[in-house]
């Protein structure tokens, strides 16, 4: 597969296909794809990318080598206040929570593409995208209770959606690691293929998207967003609709008649049954 660098990132890679599949790595193998603050700065700054780039209908997130999709937060930038940006900053961030926000309203289908461990934060990152590829190295997984530290928010609410709670807590609770086939059989993941062909059949995946209707997809994501975010959910959804309505005639004519100064005439719109 051919990708072409379409912006240059220190911690993370961003390469286009030239179909319209955006490929976002993390690129950090000397700690298993940790992140730090300026990964997750970075991260953010790519999803925007794809978001605005009109040529582009799925989005693989992954990570570099076959060892680690990503192993979480780097420890090694762990202070009392959150992960430190430049490694010494007096206040710490803790906002890879906004990143998973920004991955779940992305209208575009995203797929984490996992090879070797996804563990820790780095298994939230994979549970809030839309699909998930496992080669058959995989390894998924909690660590927060070890490492003090837990996401009790979309990291524990959509695994127990995906898995299940009894499941779910066990993740948690018990902090153990699980193979590729176990993630498959509880529902973790999409599929398993040999590491071999973990990128293409991901691509392959996305290219099977890339056919369909991108308004229906986008419709898709939001309605799942809906049940599973409440009101925010419900507003996201709302406002896709609200797209559809601005790209139609009667919108328009409410449009048009304030712009010229008149009343609308909405009465040659249907009132459909
Ligand atoms: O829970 C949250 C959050 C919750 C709410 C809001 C924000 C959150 C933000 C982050 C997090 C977290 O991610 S907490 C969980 C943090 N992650 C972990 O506890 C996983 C730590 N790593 C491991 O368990 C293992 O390294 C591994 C299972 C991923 C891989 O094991 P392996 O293949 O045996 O490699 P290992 O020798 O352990 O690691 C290779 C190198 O990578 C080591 O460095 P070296 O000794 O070569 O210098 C190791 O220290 C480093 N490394 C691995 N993971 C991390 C790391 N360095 C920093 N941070 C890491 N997460």
């Amino acid at each position: 597969m051919d990708w072409t660098t379409a912006h240059h990132y220190t911690d993370i890679r961003y390469e286009l296909s030239d179909d319209g599949i955006a490929k976002i790595t993390i690129d950090r193998p000397e700690v298993r794809n940790a992140f730090r603050p300026e990964t997750v700065i970075e991260l953010s700054d790519a999803f925007e990318r794809a978001r605005e780039d009109t040529s582009v209908g799925a989005i693989i997130l992954t990570g570099e080598g076959e060892k680690a999709f990503c192993s979480g937060g780097d420890q090694r930038v762990r202070g009392d206040s959150g992960y430190r940006v430049g490694g010494n900053a007096a206040v710490g961030r803790f906002h890879v929570t906004d990143l998973h926000v920004q991955i779940r309203r992305l209208p575009k289908p995203v797929v984490a593409m996992v090879a070797g461990y996804a563990i820790g934060g780095g298994h939230v990152l994979h549970i809030v995208c839309d699909l998930t590829i496992a080669a058959d190295n995989a390894r998924f997984g909690q660590t927060g209770p070890r490492v003090g530290s837990f996401d009790g928010g979309f990291g524990a609410g959509l695994l127990a959606r995906q898995v299940g709670l009894k499941k779910a807590k066990e993740i948690w609770f018990l902090c153990r690691q699980y193979g590729a086939q176990e993630a498959l059989e509880m529902g973790l993941v999409n599929t398993v293929v040999p590491y071999a062909e973990l990128e293409a059949t991901t691509v392959d995946w996305c290219r099977e998207m890339l056919a369909l209707s991108p308004m229906a997809l986008r419709l898709l994501k939001a309605s799942f967003n809906a049940d599973e975010d409440g009101l925010a959910g419900i507003q996201q959804l709302a406002h896709d609709t609200n797209l559809l309505l601005y790209a139609g005639e009667e919108a328009r004519e409410g449009r048009t008649a304030f712009l010229e100064k008149r009343q609308p005439d909405f009465s040659q719109f249907p009132r459909r049954p």
